[in-house]
């Protein structure tokens, strides 16, 4: 059974095959639902279009969530293209990579700022202009990390900007329920992408999961698109303003020894 049949979603932060919004893309599409596209800067053009054509899109456009005429720009040409949508993907984070190193107390006004503009108030202005089209009611899907909850060595500033987001997709979804509107956050396991690339010491935390969560490995792009698809579709009509953890089970654990090393 197709479980998006005649849906519509929008979903902004592909970068490359790698990102986790491609996964997201994929089961959608596979799931019958049309797509578009929104990507941050210019230099990932290159890289988006062939996603896109891959999958039939045609509404793929560059937003810069930092400012308010760029998302009034893409929801305005939405508008045009398809109507209504039933779906919005917010898959975006940024954070200055010096904020993502050394102390958490060295994080400085501007990189603070930056991080939770870019993360966190774009999900409130995204949802705001994506409300007029979703007059039939809809489904608001974000991304989170366990780093919202708990001490991650070097996640520093980006823990703090994903608490603030999980606090906002309660608030938004308590906001746009009388709406018809779901708000949700799925909260992945580390996985490499293009963000994760290059952020020091990231292999060893992919081991250090792989050797501890429940499942003994880490998670794919895939398995963050299969939950994603549950939380879009109807299968999840009755769930809203919650964190959804794909983590191999990772979160659950309280002292996070693999048993094999207590004998
Ligand atoms: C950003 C980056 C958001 C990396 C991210 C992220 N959310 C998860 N990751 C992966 C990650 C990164 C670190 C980490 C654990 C997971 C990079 C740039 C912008 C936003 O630390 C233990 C640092």
């Amino acid at each position: 059974m197709k479980l998006l049949e005649g849906k519509k979603a929008l979903i902004f932060g592909l970068a490359n095959q790698r990102s986790i919004a491609w996964g997201i893309a994929q089961a959608f599409h596979e799931h019958g639902a049309e797509l578009g596209f929104s990507y941050a800067v210019p230099q990932l053009e290159r890289r988006v279009m062939p996603l896109a054509e891959q999958l039939g899109v045609n509404f793929v456009e560059i937003c810069d969530v930092t400012k308010d005429e760029d998302v009034t720009a893409v929801f305005h040409k939405a508008t045009d293209h398809f109507g209504n949508i039933d779906i919005l993907i917010h898959a975006i984070a940024f954070a200055e990579r010096q904020d993502l190193e050394g102390r958490f107390l060295n994080t400085s006004r501007s990189g603070f700022a930056t991080a939770l503009n870019v993360s966190v108030y774009s999900l409130v202005a995204l949802s705001r202009a994506a409300k007029p089209l979703m007059a039939s009611g809809g489904s608001i899907l974000t991304l989170s990390y366990y780093g919202a909850e708990k001490v991650v060595p070097h996640y520093n500033v980006m823990g703090v900007a994903k608490a603030a987001l999980e606090a906002s997709t309660r608030y938004l979804a308590a906001d746009l329920g009388p709406d018809g509107i779901r708000v949700n956050a799925i909260s992945a396991g580390p996985i490499k992408t293009l963000s994760a690339a290059g952020v020091a010491g990231f292999r060893k935390m992919l081991g250090y999961v792989e050797e501890r969560a429940p499942l003994r490995r880490n998670i794919d792009q895939d398995e963050v698109g299969k939950s994603a698809l549950w939380l879009c579709s109807d299968l999840a009509s009755g769930v809203t303003g919650e964190v959804v953890y794909v983590d191999a089970g990772y979160h659950i654990l309280g002292m996070p020894e693999p048993p094999e090393k207590w004998e």
